[in-house]
């Protein structure tokens, strides 16, 4: 029998009602932090899908780089997602939040005591964040530039995305997201172009990874690997982000990952919200091999595949064994029942791109539901 999107799925005893997962998007909704009743109601909103990854999810205060994204390092804010876990799972849904630190993609208006990021390196990203100014008015403004880790510094942070796992356990979630992806403080650890350093966590690809790997075991040890998933982007820019070798990066990655029982991978393909064949290095990223790797050294997580997906594809993928989950996002912001509709193959409605980041209810919980009828109406 041929497998569909709309199969359950066995994610390390989770048992997940079918293989369509909200990526994580990020919103901007949360005021210091904090996820807001109505980020309950959003995500209670998609709980049909089979897995809803949150948003990104910072960890602790130097974690942060955007106005208004949540966190998981005050009492107000797991109180907040408390709501949200309670009512996704009322609803029948499962839901892992995302650990989030941005590394050099902040602003030091967001930072304690208005200090630069912190990064591997002390190279500025040329990139953008986003500010909300007192009136409420947003704005895009380039990232400050960051101050380099001592490695000193480093157990303190794996230390904090520790207590971020444990704490999101606690506050109901069904597992954790390490982000590892789109150029943010793992991703550059990882990556040449962000990572310049001499020490054991610069130079060679080994070395590159040491600080990913370190993050896992933490989490792993802290909540279990059943419980830990991951998200990598080999080839996304993302963030000024740029590597020679990614092939061979992250086949290193995703080899020493097969070291824990991880619930599942979630590999973007291509450029973040862009092209799929997007390329860094002189071949085109081969994700068949990457994946190839990982089962050949014994690893059994799940795999999730990202990057504009449509119906079509995301049922190939499936269909072939390619994936075992795919994660769409845009089609999540606007489409709140969205495997109701893929089912019933019923239009897919248009997100509006302003209303993405920052704002309120509109553009974020009043998305419509499809109207099924599923008789004739006499
Ligand atoms: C869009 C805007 C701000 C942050 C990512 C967490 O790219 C993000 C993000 C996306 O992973």
């Amino acid at each position: 029998m041929t497998t569909t999107l709309f199969d359950s799925f066995d994610l390390s005893g989770l048992q997940l009602t079918n293989r369509i997962v909200m990526a994580p998007l990020t919103r901007n909704r949360s005021p210091s932090a904090v996820p807001q009743p109505i980020t309950a109601t959003y995500y209670a909103q998609r709980a049909s899908a089979g897995l809803i990854i949150t948003e990104a999810t910072v960890i602790s205060a130097q974690g942060q780089g955007y106005a208004n994204v949540p966190g998981l390092y005050t009492q107000q804010a797991l109180d907040g997602w408390r709501a949200v876990t309670n009512v996704v799972h009322a609803k029948g849904g499962k839901i892992v939040v995302q650990l989030w630190h941005v590394g050099r993609i902040s602003h030091y208006t967001l930072q304690p005591d208005n200090q630069p990021p912190v990064a591997p390196s002390a190279i500025q990203a040329q990139s953008k964040t986003y500010l909300i100014d007192a009136d409420g008015q947003g704005s895009f403004v380039p990232t400050s530039l960051p101050r380099a880790l001592a490695a000193s510094e480093l157990p303190g942070i794996i230390d904090d995305y520790r207590r971020a796992a444990r704490a999101a356990i606690e506050v109901g979630f069904d597992g954790i997201e390490i982000h590892a992806a789109n150029g943010y403080l793992i991703d550059q650890f990882l990556r040449l172009s962000s990572n310049h350093r001499s020490d054991d966590y610069g130079g060679n690809i080994e070395n590159r990874a040491r600080f990913l790997f370190a993050v896992v075991k933490a989490v792993t040890e802290e909540i279990g690997a059943a419980r830990t998933g991951i998200r990598l982007s080999p080839v996304t820019p993302t963030n000024d982000i740029f590597d020679p070798e990614p092939q061979l990066l992250f086949e290193h990655v995703i080899r020493g990952l097969t070291s824990h029982a991880l619930s599942y991978i979630h590999i973007i393909e291509g450029a973040t919200g862009g092209t799929r064949n997007h390329q860094q290095g002189n071949t085109p990223f081969d994700y068949a091999t990457l994946k190839q790797a990982y089962r050949d050294a014994g690893g059994k997580a799940a795999w999730m595949l990202n990057n504009s997906y449509d119906f079509a594809l995301a049922r190939q993928a499936i269909e072939t064994g390619q994936a075992d989950l795919i994660a769409f996002g845009r089609p999540f912001i606007s489409n709140p029942d969205l495997v109701e509709r893929l089912r019933k193959d019923s239009p897919l409605a248009t997100p509006d791109t302003s209303t993405f980041y920052g704002g309120d209810e509109h553009g974020y919980t009043d998305y419509p539901f499809f109207r099924h009828v599923d008789y004739q109406e006499s």
